[in-house]
């Protein structure tokens, strides 16, 4: 297999309005993510992921640009952001910057002139149609949004005031392109392409046959071309890294963004555990790993993550979050440091953090938690009963503010956080992490120093031992010579594992556990609750 950089770094996410508000407006700051660099750096990783900070009326956090040239005003500004560049650089960090290319804001200059005439030059560059078909939107109840003043409606993946580019005109393909090259220029380390799978639009957009299921939306014909003319005409030209992320795809599809031999993306997010698995499903989830796996090694690369900005935090998710959080924490990290693929850790995860339940609607801000929330009441549902069907996956869990300290507001700003803090910040935060030995932080930190010492964690072959189990997972990874075996009681209470005969002839070594005193000779495995194992196996 190839060996690349991109393959062996650890990914950081910053969101950055939640990360470190310098200023004391409430709002994160690219000067605040400046100032907590050495603290990123000290973690050990090698590349930071920006959420977007271009100019947006920010109705969807960045994700709605109405400018590409510009950054948002309340990260900060041009030079800032280009002192970030040259800071991370001086730390022997990359920066990959959030794009998002399958949408503009409705405050888009392109937009505003697309929307002003039909026969207006940019009309062509977004969607319209006389009559929109029977599709809902990531956000919405119908796809599309009629516009009075010249009697058609045009078409939204997302919130109303995210109109899709259409990306069947080569104006608009140039234009994104020459966009790319801007940022590209400027020194960055590659993108993380938002919404990737979107751009291609079915001919005619016929009616669904379940409106609901709105895969509709995601790998449609054409998309393939877009992408090797993106990597033809921009990415072959740059030492970058460019991940996609890409909804709705099977193994068989992910393939196509990332089979090497293509030429069009390194690497992808799927989402069949984060959009598609609530809770935890121990047989579920080990299955989607080895379907990946069986057809992404050695041909492409894949992605280690359970929480992003649009997903729960993944020890209240996918672990426990009260009487096993740290040891729930560490074998988390473990596992998704140790699975085939590129290995990211959203802001906080370092530290085990978690999600809220904030009593009212009116604490949320995530655009499509509130939509949903006002489409169901229009229905008559119960507002609190609606409030609490939508807590547990509101994007808003993961979007708390990091919490730095004990002091109030966690230590994010000196002024009224744009959202609140969570309640839980007087415990959970990075100055307790940094003074306390065993803490998830210290843990991270060597499973990121592991990486780069072992390439086996990279390269090696992985092999799953416990298709039926319904508690452990073990598995293998191989290089070479180099054998070591992962053992994670993803459970409240112990589990004995009797390790099959052919690992049980090897002689066993720790690398790292998240509980002390691991003393075992024999070949059963006494693991304790949340108890996560690498062994070297000689
Ligand atoms: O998310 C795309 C998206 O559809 C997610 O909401 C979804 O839950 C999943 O993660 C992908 O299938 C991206 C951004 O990450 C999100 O913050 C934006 O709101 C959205 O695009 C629109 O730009």
């Amino acid at each position: 297999m190839k060996r690349t950089w991109w393959k062996e770094a650890v990914v950081y996410q910053v969101y950055w309005r939640s990360f470190y508000d310098s200023n004391g407006d409430g709002v994160g700051d690219l000067q605040g993510v400046i100032e907590k660099l050495d603290y990123i750096q000290h973690l050990g990783v090698d590349v930071i992921w920006l959420n977007p900070c271009y100019e947006s009326p920010d109705k969807d956090n960045g994700y709605d640009i109405s400018n590409y040239y510009a950054i948002m005003e309340k990260a900060g500004t041009m030079k800032t952001w280009e002192t970030l560049l040259d800071e991370v650089h001086k730390r022997d960090m990359k920066l990959i910057m959030d794009l998002v290319v399958n949408h503009t804001s409705d405050q888009h200059p392109w937009f505003i002139e697309s929307r002003s005439s039909r026969d207006n030059p940019k009309r062509d560059w977004y969607i319209w149609r006389d009559k929109p078909n029977n599709w809902r939107s990531y956000f919405t109840p119908s796809a599309w949004e009629y516009d009075e003043l010249t009697g058609q409606y045009y078409f939204h993946s997302f919130a109303v005031e995210q109109p899709d580019l259409n990306w069947k005109n080569p104006e608009v393909r140039q234009e994104i392109y020459k966009m790319m090259r801007f940022w590209l220029d400027k020194g960055i380390d590659g993108f993380r392409l938002d919404a990737i799978a979107l751009l291609a639009k079915p001919e005619g957009f016929p009616d669904a046959a379940d409106p609901n299921d709105i895969r509709y939306l995601t790998n449609n014909p054409g998309l393939h071309e877009y992408l090797r003319e993106m990597h033809e005409q921009v990415f072959q030209y740059y030492d970058i890294f460019t991940v996609g992320e890409v909804a709705f795809v099977s193994p068989e599809e992910g393939l196509k963004y990332v089979a090497e031999d293509r030429r069009e993306l390194n690497a992808l997010f799927h989402f069949e555990v984060c959009d598609e698995m609530p809770n935890w499903e121990p047989l579920r989830f080990k299955n989607i790993q080895r379907r990946w796996y069986d057809v992404l090694w050695g041909k492409g690369w894949n992605s280690q993550f359970l929480n992003n900005h649009d997903h729960t935090r993944q020890v209240t998710r996918y672990g426990n979050d009260k009487e096993y959080r740290v040891e729930s924490a560490k074998l988390l990290g473990t596992m998704l440091h140790t699975l085939p693929g590129t290995p990211y850790i959203y802001q906080g995860e370092e530290i085990g953090m978690t999600g809220v339940r904030f009593p009212s609607i009116d604490d949320y801000n995530d655009i499509a938690m509130k939509n949903k929330y006002e489409e169901e009441i229009a229905k008559g549902r119960d507002p609190q009963e609606v409030l609490e069907s939508l807590q547990p996956l509101s994007r808003d869990n993961s979007r708390t503010p990091m919490q730095w300290d004990d002091s109030p507001n966690a230590g994010f700003t000196t002024g009224t956080p744009w959202i609140k803090v969570n309640p839980n910040y007087k415990e959970i935060n990075v100055k307790q992490a940094l003074q306390d030995q065993n803490s998830v932080y210290y843990y991270y930190q060597k499973l990121i120093q592991l990486r780069k010492e072992n390439p086996v964690m990279v390269y090696g072959t992985f092999h799953d031992y416990t298709e039926n189990e319904p508690y452990i997972y073990a598995y293998t990874r191989e290089l070479d010579d180099v054998r070591w075996l992962i053992v994670l009681n993803h459970c409240d209470h112990a589990n004995d594992y009797e390790l099959p005969v052919s690992l049980a002839a090897y002689k066993r070594e720790v690398v790292l556990g998240n509980y002390p005193d691991i003393q075992e000779n024999g070949s059963v495995l006494h693991m304790r609750p949340h108890e996560a194992r690498i062994y070297r196996l000689i």
